[in-house]
């Protein structure tokens, strides 16, 4: 049995998320990644801004910081611009990264620079109340559209593809095996990479769209997802709505604080 305290602040515990959320799942994901690779626990700094999600590194026995909300990557940044040895983690919400903290997730993306970012897509706001996210798809109810949700949503993952990530893949708290994968091949990569999991969040967003119990969600999630390898060979049509899991981009490019060093050397050489 794997050995998951070894990994816990066991002091801080119990966790603050509800019964059912999928944050646990993804939690665990990460801590038997980390393990695969073998990485000793100083080598690991994880880095969240504000959210439920982000709550998980006062839970894990790593260097952490849990910082402000939307700004968990530029502090990420400033780590591993100084300490380029440390495999920086960053732990983060739709809402955190994607609405307040959008501006930073899509330069850290250009940027190229090596981080491994961990991005628990639940589709709404969940630490606040149920608030729509940048996520949120059209027609979806939340607390500040009770009527449903008139805007369109990101597609996260393909922003990341779009502004220059080395890595993206998309996975799902179900597909818990896959998962662990994704975020091993995630750590291991050299550059910006981003694990965009989907997590359900039955308080704030299944109870408001008639979503079932948690384990209704992750059925959901089942069903409504399909692997790149399979829709590879399928028409738009046959996709459908279906949600496309694995790893989507896997490039080697230049990496930002890779291409500073090489200044840095030329200067004192
Ligand atoms: C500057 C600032 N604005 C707003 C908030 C309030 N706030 C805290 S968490 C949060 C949203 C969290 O949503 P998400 O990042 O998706 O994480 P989740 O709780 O769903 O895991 C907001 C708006 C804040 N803490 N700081
Ligand atoms: S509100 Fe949602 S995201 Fe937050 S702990 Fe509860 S189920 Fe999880």
């Amino acid at each position: 049995m794997f050995d998951y305290d070894k990994y816990l602040r066991l002091n801080k515990l119990p966790l603050i998320w509800c019964a059912g959320c999928g944050d646990g799942i993804v939690l665990k994901s990460m801590l038997r990644a980390i393990d695969k690779i073998g990485l000793a626990k100083d080598e690991v700094c994880m880095v969240s801004g504000i959210g439920c999600s982000s709550r998980l590194t006062g839970y894990v026995d790593f260097n952490t910081l849990h910082t402000t909300h939307g700004r968990a990557m530029t502090f990420a940044t400033g780590i591993k611009m100084a300490n380029p040895k440390l495999h920086v983690i960053v732990v983060t919400g739709d809402g955190d990264a994607t609405a307040i903290g959008g501006n930073h997730y899509i330069h850290a993306a250009r940027r190229n620079i090596d981080l491994t970012v961990i991005l628990f897509n639940n589709n709404i706001y969940g630490m606040t109340g149920g608030q729509v996210s940048p996520t949120t798809p059209l027609g979806k109810r939340a607390s500040t559209a009770p009527m449903g949700n008139f805007e369109n949503n990101f597609n996260i993952s393909g922003l990341a593809q779009a502004a220059g990530a080395s890595f993206v893949a998309r996975g799902t708290v179900y597909h818990a095996t896959q998962l662990e994968t994704y975020i091993r091949k995630a750590i291991l990569k050299k550059g910006f990479s981003l694990v965009e999991v989907l997590t359900p969040c039955p308080t704030a967003y299944g109870r408001r769209n008639r979503k079932g119990t948690a384990v209704d969600m992750l059925n959901l999630q089942k069903e409504g997802s399909l692997s790149v390898a399979r829709a590879k060979n399928m028409t738009a049509e046959e996709i459908g709505d279906k949600i496309i899991t694995g790893v989507l981009v896997d490039e080697d490019k230049p990496e930002c604080r890779s291409e500073y060093q090489k200044v840095i050397d030329r200067l004192q050489s």
